[in-house]
């Protein structure tokens, strides 16, 4: 077995026993190509145990994510039907390590996505939009890691949440966005946050994916990334998010 699979197995069990774990870096460092690597054989994991790809998800496309993390390249990450959480469901904390939940746009596609597009190219492959929430739970004791630490484990992904699906002719170039805890706002952001315009960062997730030999899917999902900061999830919360033009998404947190 190699290192990078033995980091997999690593990452992967810590994810599924949601089991917190040191940063995979302390002990062994590797490079940024190397955390794909180690990312794409966590997923090939969960793959082989029955979950499906479904899409992509973009990390730290906003300032205010960023600053919140101290990590300031985007990354991206992959999701598989596992992580889909039902509009309107509820998740149990016992199943996280210290959950986030943050607002998100969210793409469906309808054509594939590869390599290098325009901006006109990637809203040509659109089929739809939507508000989203996404959980993040990272793996990493206190929720700290390192670029490549955060990479190999997935882009911290754990849940997706996704709102009713929009016309993809929605203006997206500067969405007013509130996520609100039990009806009281928690963050205020824009979608202008988002690389300038959330087609940047479709834009963005077909070039990364595809410096990793892939490319998006027709029907796959792309979650452009938080806006704004993550809020943590307590019991008993009721999550919502509102984007302007969109509607909204929820959830809730099981007692
Ligand atoms: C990493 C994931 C970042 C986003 O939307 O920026 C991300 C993390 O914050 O733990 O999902
Ligand atoms: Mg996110």
């Amino acid at each position: 077995m190699t290192d990078l699979q033995k980091l997999a197995g690593i990452v992967d069990a810590a994810a599924h026993d949601a089991r917190a774990i040191a940063q995979l870096s302390a002990t062994a460092p590797f490079t940024l190509d190397e955390a794909y690597a180690i990312q794409r054989v966590s997923i090939d994991r969960r793959i082989a145990r029955g979950e499906r790809r479904v899409g992509v998800k973009m990390g730290f496309t906003s300032r205010a994510k960023a600053v919140q993390m101290g990590v300031h390249d985007v990354i991206w990450g992959r999701l598989t039907d596992g992580m889909l959480v039902d509009e309107g469901g509820t998740i149990n904390l016992a199943n996280y390590v210290h959950p986030r939940v943050e607002p998100e746009i969210a793409f469906l596609l309808k054509a594939p996505l590869e390599g290098r597009v325009t901006a006109m190219q990637a809203l040509a492959a659109v089929e739809s939009v939507a508000c989203a929430l996404e959980i993040i739970d990272s793996r990493y004791e206190n929720f700290r890691f390192s670029l490549e630490d955060v990479v190999a484990d997935n882009a911290s992904s754990s849940g997706f949440v996704v709102g009713p699906w929009r016309p993809a002719d929605t203006d997206l170039s500067n969405l007013g966005i509130v996520m609100s805890f039990d009806g009281r706002p928690v963050q205020i952001g824009s979608s202008a946050a988002l690389l300038g315009h959330p087609l940047r960062s479709l834009v963005a997730a077909a070039r990364m994916a595809a410096a990793a030999g892939e490319r998006l899917e027709a029907g796959s999902i792309v979650m452009a990334g938080a806006a704004t900061a993550a809020e943590p999830l307590r019991a008993g919360v009721y999550v919502e998010a509102e984007v302007q033009h969109l509607g909204r998404v929820a959830f809730s947190v099981l007692p």
